[in-house]
């Protein structure tokens, strides 16, 4: 038995922890990329990457679809919700611990059972979250971020803070609250709102002005509350386009952000990342990452990816090393997480249904990250990707390029440097850039 275990039973017997044995290794329990205390760039992997667990997918996912019933058998599992639960708990701080992830993520669901009502709900909540600040406190496993799912309980079919119907909007600001007192309670390093049902079906039926105020309002409200009672973390929005509205209103980052400044929330929220959302808007990963960079609002990312294959909401773990490597790349250029982190938000297929498969994708995840975060160090030390873009905006640099962005011209100056002889045709060399990242990938 390892010393693992949390509550009374082990639920991953033999499994131990799982450890950096290298790329050599053929112990598919082991990292092979991944080396938690190796220094990249001035700080460890595990300081760079802030691994975190999504209670969701891996504690609560059945391996349901719309096609067929549940595929994965939880020796948790019991028919009292709350005993369920707190083996779950159990469960979750022993897989945490034995992955090596220094945090993890939770819908207020998926840890405490809803009750008859707003108050027995709540009361669960309180009572789970007791628990999980023990073992928080057990393990030195953190939490990265807390949330409310307010979208799956049939109240919120017309939306959470969206809603056409005040009513439901007094159940969501309950719910809300009581998730933000349990994050606070846990020193959650974030809180999150991903829209849920906060987005249209048809615009026939929609005041779509008039939701959006809404959902401002809300936000607003929800900020000064958590403000008050002591939070100092993070909010976070997290971009979705679709699904499971047909139009969400949060649809990507450049959308996010236009609607942080509009309301006035720009300063306390940040963006939450996924990169499945970002590629179902029509991005890439790095795409949305880059936006919410510019803008300074890059706070966290959900890890994982879609499928090119078809339209839909995949959460697969990732193993894109490109992927990855771009998207560290954008994390080192910013300095780097502060509150956020790299959350997997990612399941296992229906079909892998071995609970040793919890591991194998997290090792999967873990690893991809480790290798892109290698490869973008190499890229950024050596530099040459990054002075052929600067040399490709080196007229703006000096002269009226510079007198440009100091907005020193006026149309009719710059017209008049129109009249010049044709610009010569410059390339952006983008082939020869593919081959020297595959360089840095494999060289
Ligand atoms: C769903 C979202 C959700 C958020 C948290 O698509 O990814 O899981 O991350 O509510
Ligand atoms: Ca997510
Ligand atoms: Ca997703």
């Amino acid at each position: 038995m390892s010393d693992y275990f949390i509550g009374n039973k082990e639920y991953f017997s033999g499994i131990g922890k799982i450890a950096y044995e290298g790329k050599g290794s053929d112990n598919p329990l082991a990292f092979k990329f991944y080396d938690p205390d190796k220094m990249v760039g001035g700080k460890t992997m595990r300081e760079h990457l802030r691994f975190s667990v999504a209670y969701w997918h891996s504690f609560c996912g059945d391996g349901g679809d719309p096609f067929g019933n549940a595929t994965m058998q939880y020796p948790w599992r019991d028919p009292d919700p709350m005993k369920s639960a707190k083996n779950k708990l159990d469960a979750a701080f022993e897989f945490i611990t034995k992955i090596g992830a220094p945090f993890y993520c939770f819908h207020d669901i998926d840890m405490a059972p809803e009750g008859a009502n707003r108050v027995e709900s709540e009361k669960n909540l309180i009572e789970m979250t007791d628990l999980a600040k023990e073992r928080q406190e057990s393990t030195g496993v953190k939490l990265l971020w807390g949330t409310a799912n307010v979208f799956s309980n049939p109240r919120y079919m017309n939306g959470a803070a969206s809603n056409p119907d005040f009513s439901v909007v007094g159940h969501v600001a309950h719910q809300v609250k009581a998730a933000i007192d349990a994050t606070i309670k846990l020193g959650g390093a974030g809180y999150t709102f991903w829209g849920g049902r906060e987005g249209y079906m048809s615009l026939w039926n929609t005041d779509m002005k008039r939701e959006l105020d809404h959902i401002g309002r809300f936000l607003n409200m929800a900020r000064d509350y958590a403000r008050k009672a002591g939070f100092t973390g993070t909010f976070y929005i997290e971009p979705k386009p679709m699904e499971p509205s047909k139009h969400q209103y949060d649809f990507d980052s450049a959308t996010v952000i236009g609607f942080l400044r509009q309301y006035g929330l720009d300063r306390d929220f940040k963006l939450n990342i996924e990169a499945n959302h970002a590629t179902l808007a029509g991005h890439d990963f790095a795409h949305d990452l880059r936006v919410a960079r510019d803008a300074g609002l890059l706070g966290s990312v959900d890890a994982n990816q879609g499928d090119l294959m078809n339209g839909w909401d995949t959460d697969e773990f990732p193993f894109d090393v490109y992927q990855t490597t771009m998207a560290m790349l954008e994390i080192l250029g910013m300095g780097g997480f502060v509150t956020g982190g790299l959350n997997f938000d990612a399941k296992r297929r229906r079909n892998s249904t071995d609970l040793e498969d919890l591991f194998l994708a997290h090792i999967t995840g873990m690893d991809a990250f480790a290798l892109g975060l290698q490869a973008a160090q190499r890229i950024i030390d050596d530099g040459k990707i990054a002075e052929m873009v600067r040399t490709r905006y080196a007229s703006w640099d000096s002269g009226d390029g510079d007198a440009f962005e100091a907005g020193k011209l006026t149309l009719e100056e710059l017209a008049a440097m129109g009249e010049k002889s044709e610009p010569k045709s410059v390339s952006g060399k983008q082939e020869y850039i593919e081959s020297l990242l595959n360089g840095y990938l494999f060289g």
